[in-house]
């Protein structure tokens, strides 16, 4: 892409909205653009890591063997009803009614309508296990929407939904998602520690959040070191069931109910961080299926409410998220599998005619190898091009000026280490994967 013709509109102020860094950021770099309070347009970088995080969420998914569906943003009122719900929610829930007057809402989660879905078509212990989920808009009319896209009214989440013939079956799947969860973290870069947690208005006794660690995060946490490493285990290999409840018995605790006099982990074994809330599952086992009659055949021919959980990703949560776990004083530093190009081809001098057939030629090679390249053909100065490079975060930066180029070099510069390499334009491109 050529910035030339790129909608980027980067700020070179703090806007004074912004209270946190990721908000700071996200605004100044041209990802986000209020609408209205909570209420964000995606502009196409930002975008770009959105969908990119969003496959990494459904490829970790798919592989633990759960099936993508998509159900609508507004549900009608009537399942709410009917779960007990509609009351419950409160405030929070964006009630509407259509025009004939039926009473509406854009939903803030899913479990009913995923439960309507599921006893109209499934019958049978024969058809179970199954886990759907889909990647959709939620919309919670939070008191205090802040902090940008972090906590916003609209937001996009990954929700999957289990369903088990038992208890015993329903904690499998459980732990198949803790693990995915574990991995899709890891994926990103992200250190996730797993807290048990309270369940709130989603229900049942068995909840665990995951909190990435950032030191801006809104959290403290207290937790055994012991955890960091039992996650690098689950990204070398299948990690068995006994492993998952060892990880799972491991000490993790919110500041608030985390007692230092009567804490089971010793001082030196024992880390303290700041979290951010990223993730947060469920087993609640028949508090939906019972009142909404999502009932199955067992084997012995007796009909039994389904046992079910429900796991959520802030999937545009973890936008701000990876900011927050990565940046320095000049921008936004992405992970390579997020980041919303590889490389930003940095043109010095546009007026010179060599510089730039040299940059479009480097521009053609790479994107012809299938590298992502943001190509900064702007008529302006190397300074400005440098600020804006820095901070929208592209993992490597190609620096092509007239002087190198007289004698056949490029500059190479890595974005979180700040290493600069001169380089022939031929290393350069193998370098970058051309
Ligand atoms: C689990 C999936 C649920 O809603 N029902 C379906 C369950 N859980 S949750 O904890 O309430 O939300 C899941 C994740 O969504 C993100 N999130 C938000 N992101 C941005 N703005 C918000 N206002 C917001 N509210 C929730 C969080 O990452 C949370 O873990």
């Amino acid at each position: 892409m050529r910035l030339s013709s790129c909608f980027m509109p980067t700020l070179r102020e703090n806007p004074a909205e912004a209270q946190i860094t990721s908000h700071r950021l996200m605004l100044r770099a041209g990802l986000i653009r209020q609408t209205s309070a909570g209420i964000y347009i995606w502009l196409p970088l930002g975008l770009r890591v959105l969908h990119k995080i969003e496959q990494i969420v459904r490829e970790e998914q798919d592989r633990a063997g759960a099936q993508e569906i998509l159900m609508p943003t507004i549900q009608s009122a009537e399942l709410w009803q009917e779960s007990g719900r509609y009351e419950a929610y409160g405030k929070e829930m964006l009630r509407i009614s259509d025009r004939h007057g039926r009473e509406m809402l854009y939903g803030p989660t899913n479990e009913e309508m995923v439960v309507d879905l599921f006893r109209n078509d499934i019958k049978s212990y024969k058809d179970l296990p199954k886990m759907l989920y889909h990647i959709q808009w939620k919309f919670r009319d939070e008191i205090r929407p802040r902090f940008g896209i972090m906590r916003g009214r609209e937001f996009l989440m990954k929700d999957n939904y289990s369903f088990d013939i038992d208890a015993e079956a329903g904690r499998i799947s459980y732990n198949k998602m803790y693990v995915a969860y574990l991995r899709t973290f890891a994926r990103l870069g992200l250190v996730a520690i797993p807290v048990r947690a309270d369940t709130g208005a989603i229900g049942g006794d068995l909840s665990h959040e995951f909190q990435i660690l950032a030191e801006t995060g809104e959290s403290t946490l207290y937790y055994d070191k012991a955890i960091e490493k039992f996650e690098l285990a689950t990204l070398t290999g299948d990690i068995d069931p006994d492993s998952i409840e060892k990880l799972q018995s491991l000490y993790a605790m919110e500041e608030e109910k985390h007692d230092p006099d009567n804490c089971p982990v010793a001082p030196e074994d024992l880390r303290s961080a700041k979290g951010i809330e990223v993730g947060h599952i469920f087993f609640f086992g028949t508090k939906y299926s019972e009142p909404m009659n999502a009932r199955v055949t067992g084997p012995d021919g007796k009909l039994v409410p389904v046992e079910m959980g429900s796991y959520g990703i802030g999937v545009s949560r973890l936008v701000g998220a990876l900011i927050e776990a990565g940046h320095d004083d000049n921008g936004i530093i992405w992970p390579e599998v997020v980041a919303p190009y590889k490389v930003g081809l940095i043109n010095l001098r546009l007026k010179d005619a060599d510089c730039t057939a040299a940059c479009d030629d480097l521009y053609h090679r790479l994107t012809d190898a299938g590298v992502e390249v943001l190509y900064d053909d702007r008529d302006m100065g190397a300074g400005g091009k440098f600020a804006d490079m820095d901070l929208i975060g592209l993992p490597w930066q190609l620096i092509v000026g007239p002087r190198g180029l007289k004698d056949g070099m490029v500059e190479l510069k890595c974005r979180a280490s700040g290493a600069r390499e001169q380089l022939s334009l031929e290393a350069a491109l193998s370098k970058l994967g051309a």
